[in-house]
């Protein structure tokens, strides 16, 4: 917990101080010598060799998390009782004993899991790539896994790999395939980390004798075995390697252990909760969107629809399409991508609020993804919101007051203007002009009708039709001078 509450308040510093960070300058990415006992690609790296790393991904900006596992049995409630927080959390929250959460594996039989149609689902949502948990905290490979015996092949009466089954499929339906590991917490293998809930004491917060053992042979014997499974056995996948919470125990000793075998997979790209030090390539902003992004950064906010990552039967508190695809629109707008989590039920089954919204998301793309995919951020800035100058945030700084008027993103010759309020009087009104304006259409208009502009001091006025063609967000296109 004490880990998890350093990397809430360093990500919420982040999101202020982002300026600060000219990091991309020059030829190297990290200019200083690093004292990482196994430097890595993000060490040795020329800025030209990053960029051409992680241009998909940074032209991606809409991906599909996906937390799947034994807990989408118990689905958040343990002896009849529902348990708070997360779905995937409930074998530390419920302080379940090791040998009856192993149990559920023998219940574990999802024949309703559909690769394809998965796939399929994020293909039609606009979606670039999917990052899926392999193993979670709770120690259960969702993959066929000779180093350790407790996996869905081995474990469960399905037997079937779904990672290989995604794997195959995403090839097929070309997109981007990635592997959540929780390689530092581990419930079901001794010596594997917890994270504090409730009453569990340290130093290591287990709550079932059978989880203490040591760190290092932890990672030796299960975690470092399994990543190289996962690298090896899969094809082109994994494009990315999505790491979770660190804790102590992850040395920089260890962590160079683990970039030891990342290295050999010049194209992998890896996020920053690897731990020991290693700041990875994109920062992870988890259920919020930072005010300003992180300017020179790569990042990606990963957020749920409901409350849970994991399957909760009771967790209806879901967000609507507007919401969800206004987040999509003000990540694009800051430069990031949005990595949006679906929850499967033990059968294997996507929650159907959750393919509405996400059959939704895919139809504004169909039209107006050219104002999202490989766009770069705002030329504004202002329209996202402010500071405000009295009411603080939770960490004491000023607090960011949202506006949900409009959002900007720009590509080659063209500004977007992304508008959520649309203009009671018809004129959409810039208070500031970036660029010199030659035109302007809606992304909707299949015919692209030129609009009347009209300069006005130093910004622009735009006739709008009366009604907007999307309640959503309209997409005002502006032909500008240079790229
Ligand atoms: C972690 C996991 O514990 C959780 O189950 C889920 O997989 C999520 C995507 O990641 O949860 C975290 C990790 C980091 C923070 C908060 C929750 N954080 O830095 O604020």
């Amino acid at each position: 917990m004490k880990l998890l509450q350093r990397s809430i308040a360093v990500a919420l510093a982040g999101a202020s101080l982002a300026v600060a960070s000219a990091q991309l300058e020059g030829d190297k990415i990290n200019t200083k010598p690093t004292s990482h006992p196994v430097p890595s690609i993000q060490d040795t790296e020329t800025k030209a060799q990053r960029d051409a790393r992680m241009q998909w991904w940074r032209e991606a900006r809409f991906g599909m998390f996906i937390h799947w596992g034994l807990y989408s049995i118990p689905a958040g409630s343990w002896n009849g009782k529902q348990v708070p927080g997360v779905g995937e959390w409930i074998m530390n929250n419920a302080s379940i004993p090791v040998a009856d959460y192993k149990a559920l594996a023998p219940k574990f039989n999802p024949t309703a899991f559909n690769a394809h149609d998965i796939v399929a689902l994020a293909k039609s949502a606009g979606m670039k790539y999917i990052v899926i948990t392999s193993k979670h905290h709770d120690g259960f490979a969702m993959f066929d896994s000779k180093a350790n015996k407790f996996n869905i092949v081995d474990a469960t009466p399905y037997h079937r790999d779904p990672i290989r089954e995604l794997a195959e499929e995403c090839r097929k339906q070309g997109i981007k395939l990635g592997f959540y590991y929780s390689q530092d917490q581990d419930w079901t293998y001794p010596g594997g980390a917890a994270y504090k809930t409730g009453d569990h004491k340290p130093p290591k917060y287990h709550w079932d004798k059978a989880q203490d053992g040591d760190y290092a042979t932890y990672l030796h014997e299960k975690a470092i075995p399994q990543m190289k499974e996962l690298l090896t056995n899969y094809g082109d996948a994994p494009a990315v390697i999505w790491f979770d919470t660190p804790t102590d125990d992850m040395t920089p000793k260890l962590a160079g252990e683990i970039v030891a075998l990342l290295n050999k997979y010049p194209k992998l790209i890896w996020n920053n909760r690897l731990g020991g030090t290693y700041m990875g390539d994109t920062e992870t902003p988890e259920q919020y969107i930072p005010a300003n992004g992180y300017p020179g950064k790569d990042w990606e906010s990963c957020m749920t629809m409901n409350d849970t990552w994991g399957f909760k039967s009771d967790d209806t508190n879901f967000k609507s399409t507007e919401t969800l695809l206004r987040n999509l629109i003000d990540i694009a707008s800051k430069g990031g991508n949005y990595l949006l989590n679906i929850g499967p039920d033990s059968m294997g089954r996507v929650p159907a609020p959750e393919s509405e919204r996400l059959h939704a998301m895919g139809k504004w793309l169909d039209v107006n993804g050219e104002a999202i995919y490989g766009t770069t951020p705002t030329l504004f800035g202002d329209e996202a919101g402010s500071f405000s100058r009295t009411e603080k945030g939770k960490d004491g700084k000023p607090k960011f007051i949202a506006s949900w008027k409009w959002r900007s993103t720009t590509k080659a010759d063209k500004v977007y203007i992304e508008i959520f309020e649309w203009p009671a009087d018809g004129v959409f009104h810039l208070d500031k002009l970036p660029r010199q304006v030659s035109g302007a259409y809606l992304l909707a208009d299949k015919s692209h009708r030129a609009l009347k502009t009209t300069r006005s001091g130093n910004g622009l006025d735009v006739q709008l039709p009366s009604m907007a063609l999307d309640p959503i967000a309209t997409v005002l296109v502006l032909k500008t001078s240079k790229s």
